[in-house]
């Protein structure tokens, strides 16, 4: 059937990717090229070297990007001075240089047209698109209010195309790294610390002596020097503890695995606390002098005892009292991982509840070895204008629901493009910048019904990615290492400020996003909000204000200030006020309990899979992020597809064998769009199944990607809402195997 917003296959794109030339591509591919490159033989002598901060992924390490005496760009290595690098970039750093050389890159603005074969894309003028998309915001604006008009970013795009939307005169702004990640844990950490975890994380692993880890899967989740710290801490000895279904990497450097039942980490969670309160393992001081409600919480933990989890987690008695002691012993230098990617059930705040509260318990909270008081650099904004005090927001469109919500919710927004008489806040128009949300959304059929709904989409990416499928227009960026972008801020044990600047020309005729933000507000009359002709102008302005300047950060890349607000522990006996209602860290939350919430974490039981089918959980490769590597050239060449892992004990059953493809169906009857190779593996539970989120594209466009591996998010349609805060849990999901091809099956 066709639909008013056709899935275009971006036919008319072939031509103007090519364009950019294999030959860049060859390049990075070349060894000898990269061989000459070793420090000690060339010395870097015909090199030119740009700081840079990377954007494969949000832990955002700084580096240097090499160019040669072509002014080609040869190599990214970190920047030895940054605390979130020390030096060393992961695998996907460096091979971010993939992300500039892909042949398949989007290189041309792209308008949708009504052709006679069905719809396609035409090349535009960067005026014509941006005329297109300014008179379309004029439009909903006069129609229905600038509200109507919604953005969806991920990563630095989204810094200055939320500049613009504000200035217009929107605030439904929204990042899937909210409520699709680490929503809950921030409100988890918040209704107890009174501030939430942030990123980096204030994690002292460094110093730490014991690391416990809820399904956080660290080493496969490449956060750089959480990584390095982790892999020092067990040099010096400290005792690391992985709850998993599955032998992750972490599971396998720890000295105690356990292999818990999907979905019940509450209970365990909440029979360590019965553990430490029981056994008066907690720090006695710590709790007195910081904490409210331990009394309802010993009384609340009374009767889930290691032996009431053991039935519900399949995790021995036994090994949760020596677990919960070996945490006792290291305290207060013990972290209880608080995790990232934490929407899995719905009651995934409860959860982080829980691992805030066991933290608190063990007095790890402000101290060394557990968890630092990060700070961060405080860089003026450029001079401009209030923003307009928009008419209504994200909040009103979730008529009370999700109170907690601290940040909007891209499902919310979605929803709320979803036409019905009895909503009374709508959204019209959609920009997206930087995040794929076919392959990131749970919930295809809502995303979908969404996207028909809107009158218009525009969407800021570097790749045909399956999003720009659905676009009215599309406006290439620049990769990273073409473009200034915003000072990098972000907080860690001391403040740091990090700057991006191109090292080469952009690639065609792609622009940065800060580029196409201006002109749009140029054309919108909102000139005032951008009162430059470039980016140095406004970076200049920046750094002065703090004491440096473009030229120098241009030469160090990153650049160290001192703590303004006191040290980086507690000081023994101190007293501290915290930023909850009663000024404590709360074990019994009393603004939960103001919102009708349970005050201290209940279990509940979630559904068990059908007969013959398994849960579905999937997680991080080392070597990609997310959708967006799948198809960078160097990446590809690490990791070409996912595969599934079957516990053998499954695999008999089945008669299934490694390396054969099959083909996956979820509890609704979604059948997986390609085919996946099976792995059989002791390191995964007989209960469910493995699969590396990110492959599966179904965008033909991407010539390395295309039909590569299965896609998890196809097959997450079941979805568990938190209700505190909107996060979409999305481990809810059974699948089963299909051994022949489902198309071959339907056609005969
Ligand atoms: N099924 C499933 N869904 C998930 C997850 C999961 O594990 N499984 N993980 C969740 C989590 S933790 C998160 S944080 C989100 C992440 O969600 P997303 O950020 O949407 O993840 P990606 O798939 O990497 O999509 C990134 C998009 O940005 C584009 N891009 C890359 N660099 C640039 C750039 O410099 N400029 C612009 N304009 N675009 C760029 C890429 O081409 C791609 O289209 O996904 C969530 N959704
Ligand atoms: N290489 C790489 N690193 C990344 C990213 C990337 O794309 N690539 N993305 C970054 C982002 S944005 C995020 S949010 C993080 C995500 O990284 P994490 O927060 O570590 O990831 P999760 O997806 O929550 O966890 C995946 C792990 O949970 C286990 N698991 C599944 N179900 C359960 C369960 O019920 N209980 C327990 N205890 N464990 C379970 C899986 O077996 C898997 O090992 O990674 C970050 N780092
Ligand atoms: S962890 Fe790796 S991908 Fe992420 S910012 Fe650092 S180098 Fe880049
Ligand atoms: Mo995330």
């Amino acid at each position: 059937m066709r639909t008013r917003r056709d899935f275009i296959k971006i036919s008319a794109l072939g031509t103007a990717g090519a364009a950019i030339a294999t030959s860049y591509f060859s390049l990075a591919q070349s060894p000898s090229l990269l061989d000459n490159l070793d420090q000690k033989k060339s010395g870097f002598k015909k090199f030119k070297r740009y700081p840079t901060y990377c954007e494969v992924c949000f832990w955002k390490c700084a580096g240097w990007t090499y160019t040669d005496e072509n002014d080609k760009i040869v190599k990214i290595i970190g920047n030895e001075n940054d605390p979130h690098c020390n030096g060393r970039l992961c695998p996907r750093g460096t091979g971010g240089i993939g992300m500039y050389y892909d042949n398949n890159r989007l290189t041309k603005p792209l308008i949708r047209v009504n052709g006679k074969d069905g719809q396609t894309f035409r090349e535009a003028s960067w005026d014509e698109a941006l005329n297109l998309i300014s008179s379309k915001m004029k439009e909903v604006s006069d129609k229905y209010g600038p509200e109507s008009f919604a953005l969806f970013n991920h990563g630095s795009a989204g810094h200055h195309l939320g500049h613009l939307f504000k200035a217009y005169g929107s605030t439904n702004i929204t990042a899937p790294s909210y409520a699709q990640c680490r929503g809950p844990r921030e409100v988890g950490f918040a209704t107890t610390f009174g501030g939430g975890v942030g990123s980096p994380e204030p994690t002292d692993i460094r110093d730490t002596r014991c690391l416990v880890l809820i399904g956080s899967h660290l080493g496969e989740n490449m956060h750089n020097s959480q990584v390095q710290e982790m892999s020092d801490a067990i040099d010096k000895g400290a005792t690391i503890i992985t709850v998993d279904p599955r032998l992750s990497v972490a599971a396998s450097k720890s000295k105690f695995w356990l292999p818990i039942k999907p979905s019940t980490d509450l209970a365990l969670l909440l029979a360590w606390i019965n553990v430490i309160i029981n056994e008066k393992l907690y720090d006695r001081d710590y709790v007195e002098r910081h904490t409210y409600g331990f009394d309802q919480l010993s009384k609340h933990v009374e009767h889930m005892t290691p032996e009431w989890a053991y039935g519900i987690t399949t995790i021995k008695p036994d090994l949760i009292r020596k677990t919960a002691r070996e945490m006792a012993d290291a305290s207060p230098s013990v972290i209880i991982h608080p995790g990232r990617h934490v929407t899995w059930y719905g009651d995934d705040t409860q959860r982080s509840r829980a691992m805030a509260i066991l933290n608190a318990l063990l007095g790890s909270w402000g101290r060394r070895g557990g968890f630092y008081f990060k700070e961060s650099a405080s860089v003026p904004h450029f001079p401009h204008p209030h923003y307009p005090k928009p008419k209504w927001s994200w909040r009103d469109t979730l008529d009370g629901k999700y109170p907690l919500a601290g940040l909007a919710i891209s499902n919310g927004l979605i929803d709320a493009s979803i036409p019905a008489p009895e909503k009374k806040h709508q959204i019209k128009a959609w920009m997206v910048a930087g995040t794929n949300l076919p392959l990131t959304m749970p919930q295809k059929e809502t995303l979908q019904k969404a996207m028909q709904a809107v009158e218009f989409i525009a969407v800021v990416d570097t790749m045909p990615m399956e999003i720009t499928g659905y676009a009215d227009v599309i406006l290439p960026e620049c990769t990273y290492l073409e473009r200034y972008d915003d000072i990098r801020t972000s907080p860690n044990r001391e403040p740091y400020i990090a700057l991006r600047m191109p090292a080469a020309e952009p690639v065609g005729d792609t622009k940065p996003a800060w580029w196409m933000a201006k002109q749009l507000g140029d054309r919108l009359g909102l000139n005032e909000y951008f009162a430059y002709e470039n980016f140095e102008e406004v970076l200049d302005w920046q750094l002065n204000q703090v004491g440096s300047s473009l030229e120098e950060m241009q030469k160090i890349g990153v650049k160290k200030f001192n703590r303004q607000f006191g040290p980086l522990y507690m000081t023994e006996g101190e007293d501290m006020e915290f930023n909850t209602n009663t000024g404590k860290i709360e074990l019994y939350s009393t603004e939960l309990a103001a919102k009708g919430f349970d005050p201290m974490p209940v279990f509940t039981k979630h559904p068990e899979p059908p007969p013959y089918f398994y849960r579905l959980i999937y997680g991080r490769a080392p070597m990609h992020t997310f959708s967006r590597t799948s198809n960078n050239p160097n990446l590809h060449d690490l990791k070409k597809e996912n595969d599934i892992w079957i516990n053998p004990k499954v695999a008999q059953l089945w008669g299934l064998k490694k390396d054969q493809y099959i083909w996956l169906k979820n509890q609704d009857g979604v059948v997986s769009k390609f085919p996946i190779k099976v792995r059989v593996t002791e390191r995964i539970r007989w209960d469910s199944i493995y699969m590396v989120h990110g492959f599966g594209h179904s965008d033909k466009l991407l010539s390395r990607a295309y039909g590569k591996g299965a896609s998890d998010s196809d097959l997450i349609t079941n979805v568990k809402v938190d209700p505190i805060m909107g996060g979409t849990g999305m481990r809810g999901n059974f699948v089963t195997f299909l051994t022949e091809d489902p198309e071959k099956e339907a056609n005969s």
